[in-house]
């Protein structure tokens, strides 16, 4: 499909910003082609520069759960920039967001609003850190948690699409501190905790894994590191930017009955405006500044403007009924998908778990990141352009995670099978 003013603008944002892009993975490296500018969103649907219409199935990467523009949370964002758009100082809309999160999830005793998910898992790290006077922290293979140096060490993500998943400019003394498992490879951490436990400050994970493509925790896995970093005095943080309020309404740690020490956010509670947190144990959240020694600010942190789109957007998720709707409509993108990959004989499978999808080119879901490794990347590649002209916009990459959003109808995802169909047959 002709879109020449998405390629004009392309080329001009190249002379000026790296790769053309704000963020890598929408570059569309990995799948080749020209990114689409997008002019305007509504609902289930992105058009683009051109005017082309496309049903969305990345939603902002997470955060429009209610869809896009959702007349409710415009209305309350437009009220809030009316009284002034950042303060710098405290406001009353930053208590309602920490007592919406404080009521809502049983582990989060206080928190600290910061701007983005990766400053929140920054900041987590730190507070770990700062808490128990160690170094060593631990992350999993394939996991994101931003882009915080400590944490880019075999991250996923855009990490992994570019195929640079340990990145360039971290000091290696800095980089040693991070010991990298595989996920749902229990066993492993149990020895690594029995020869080193008592000096590792955090083990951080996504409760489920939604940066190399969609990967659920296996039963026990998430207890056991629960049980490792009791018994040995680590700070278990739970990455919930991805999965927060995405999964459920008592997140991933409500879903699979784990208390995490602390927890982060970003996405969701922030309704599509740029807003993250970092909570849990007060006794952990103490080490904050300006109660405790652990350093962490920031001039635009509890951004009125944000916290009100975020306010808006968590009424509406908590609201009884609403995951079921939402994860009925998913799973049913996904039974669709599976469909057409087996009329097509094309060995294809996907699951989901509330508003979160993975479709895998793969004949089953991978348990961990050398089973995704494993997907058929140049077949997904040629679906993903096949799909983008048939008006359908997936994540330009094997590795993400797909969103449903709450405004998406049963008629677009039968839009969504037909062209599935047609491209997989093709
Ligand atoms: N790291 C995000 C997906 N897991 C991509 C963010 C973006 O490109 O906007």
């Amino acid at each position: 499909m002709n879109r020449p003013t998405s390629e004009a603008l392309f080329e001009r944002s190249r002379r000026l910003i790296p790769g053309g892009v704000n963020s890598p993975v929408r570059a569309f490296r990995s799948v080749g082609g020209t990114p689409v500018f997008f002019a305007r969103a509504q609902g289930a649907y992105l058009w683009d520069v051109d005017g082309q219409r496309y049903i969305d199935y990345i939603g902002s990467w997470g955060p429009a759960i209610l869809g896009h523009a959702d007349p409710g949370v415009l209305e309350v964002v437009a009220a809030a920039a009316r009284n002034g758009l950042s303060f710098g100082a405290p406001t009353e809309g930053e208590l309602r967001l920490a007592e919406a999160l404080v009521a809502a999830i049983p582990s989060i005793e206080t928190v600290r609003l910061v701007s983005s998910g990766t400053e929140a898992t920054m900041s987590a790290i730190r507070v770990a850190r700062g808490h128990t006077g160690r170094s060593r922290i631990v992350k999993f293979e394939g996991c994101y948690h931003g882009h915080g140096d400590s944490l880019l060490v075999k991250a996923g993500s855009g990490a992994l699409t570019l195929g640079q998943p340990s990145s360039a400019g971290v000091p290696p003394e800095l980089a040693q501190h991070t010991l990298v498992l595989d996920y749902n490879n229990a066993e492993a951490a149990e020895q690594l905790f029995a020869q080193m436990g008592d000096t590792i400050a955090a083990v951080i994970v996504e409760p489920i894994a939604g940066n190399m493509n969609l990967v659920l925790p296996e039963p026990g896995f998430l207890q056991r590191l629960r049980e490792l970093c009791t018994r040995h005095g680590t700070v278990l943080i739970f990455d919930e930017v991805m999965t927060g309020f995405r999964v459920g309404a008592g997140c991933a740690q409500g879903l699979y009955g784990i208390t995490p020490d602390l927890t982060t956010f970003g996405k969701v509670i922030g309704g599509g405006m740029p807003l993250g947190a970092f909570g849990g144990r007060r006794d952990v959240m103490e080490k904050v500044a300006p109660v405790g020694p652990v350093y962490q600010a920031g001039t635009l942190s509890g951004n009125p403007v944000a916290v009100a789109a975020g306010l808006a957007t968590l009424e509406r998720v908590l609201a009884p009924g609403f995951f079921a709707r939402l994860e009925a409509t998913t799973q049913s993108l996904c039974e669709s998908l599976c469909a057409a990959g087996r009329a097509a004989g094309v060995p294809i499978s996907a699951q989901c778990v509330g508003g979160m999808f993975g479709l895998y080119f793969r004949d089953s879901p991978p348990r961990n990141f050398a089973d995704v490794m494993q997907s058929d990347v140049t077949a997904f590649n040629t679906f993903f352009h096949r799909m983008l002209e048939a008006g359908v916009y997936l994540a330009p990459s094997a590795f993400e995670a797909g969103f449903v959003s709450i405004a998406h109808t049963a008629e677009d995802i039968a839009h969504t099978a037909q062209a599935a169909s047609r491209a997989l047959a093709a």
